[in-house]
């Protein structure tokens, strides 16, 4: 099977590696060219949990024009807002079988990639793996964690059942599920309670489950979340805020993606996760807070950035 990875950042940069260890051919594609020609020149190096080292000899590439064949699987991590561009410049590359697999944090994702390819190209996906780009050509592996896939609707298909055991071969613990839109919703809820405050905060995910303040903040946030998910018609697990403190601690020494963003000075996908549940909460009249502060406070931190693509 031939793999792009679409947005080799961090987590991009460790699902390729990973498959790059299977029969699969792989090639990581991402607009930060610097970090692209390091990987081309140098090979990939992760830091594992362990604390080894492991250097990937990986094909990668930073213009669409150099992606070297037809890909069977796209393998969608760009953030949530560059989705719509960065697929629209592979998708005169795709045949009509290629599988599109989003693996993005947020809500809305995978609608706006069925928009340009049709939704039965679409396979969507949650992961709780956690991963630190380090610097160019480096990254470093924050916590393992249950990758999940399927269809967006409807039960897992023979398709979802291939993609999931190329993971696996991977060495990514992946499972599917029939009900991926409901696993995206609590994949929601994870991000809207580690996200922002690791961003805002400086702070690695761990000490969300391990400062009282920090956890209050979190637990606050979560529980509107939930609160507004439920009413739109997600029944979100009952032991959802344990279920975001055991991925803060299975992930303690990663920074969240939003706190990477923030340290790099670069554009969050705050829209995608607390903003979500604001907009929501207006359109169902149920009282969000804590979201709309922890999303004006990014909003205001991202004002001062100077705009950059990756
Ligand atoms: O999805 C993540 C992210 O950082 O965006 C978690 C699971 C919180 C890992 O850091």
């Amino acid at each position: 099977m031939k793999v792009l990875i679409l947005g080799a950042g961090a987590m991009g940069s460790l699902v390729g590696a990973r498959l790059s260890r299977t029969d699969a051919k792989v090639v990581l594609f991402s607009t930060n060219r610097r970090h692209m020609e390091t990987v081309v020149r140098d090979g990939l190096i992760i830091e594992e949990l362990d604390g080894s080292l492991t250097r990937f000899k990986l094909d990668a590439c930073y213009r669409p024009e150099d992606i070297p064949w037809r890909p069977d699987l796209v393998i969608v991590l760009v953030k949530s807002y560059a989705t719509q561009p960065a697929v629209a410049s592979v998708k005169g590359l795709c045949r009509g079988s290629t599988i599109f697999l989003t693996l993005q944090n947020g809500v809305g994702n995978w609608e706006r990639v069925a928009e340009q390819t049709g939704k039965d190209s679409v396979l969507i996906g949650s992961t709780a793996q956690g991963a630190t780009l380090v610097e160019a050509g480096r990254i470093r592996h924050g916590g393992k964690g249950l990758t999940v896939l399927g269809e967006p609707e409807g039960e897992p298909s023979r398709r979802s059942h291939e993609v999931a055991e190329l993971l696996r071969q991977g060495g990514m613990e992946t499972q599917v599920s029939g009900e991926m839109e409901l696993l995206i919703w609590e994949k929601l809820q994870v991000n809207v309670g580690i996200n922002a405050i690791t961003a805002l905060t400086g702070i690695r995910n761990g000490v969300i489950a391990q400062s009282e303040e920090a956890r209050a903040l979190s637990t606050a946030a979560v529980e509107e979340s939930v609160r507004v998910s439920r009413a739109k018609g997600f029944p979100i697990r009952e032991d959802m805020v344990e279920r975001v403190m055991a991925i803060a601690r299975a992930t303690a020494v990663n920074r969240s993606s939003m706190g990477q963003d923030v340290d790099r000075r670069k554009r969050t996908e705050i829209d995608a996760i607390n903003g979500a549940i604001v907009r929501l909460g207006e359109e169902l009249q149920i009282p969000v807070p804590v979201n709309r502060t922890l999303t004006q406070l990014v909003k205001i931190l991202e004002s001062q950035f100077k705009p950059v693509d990756s």
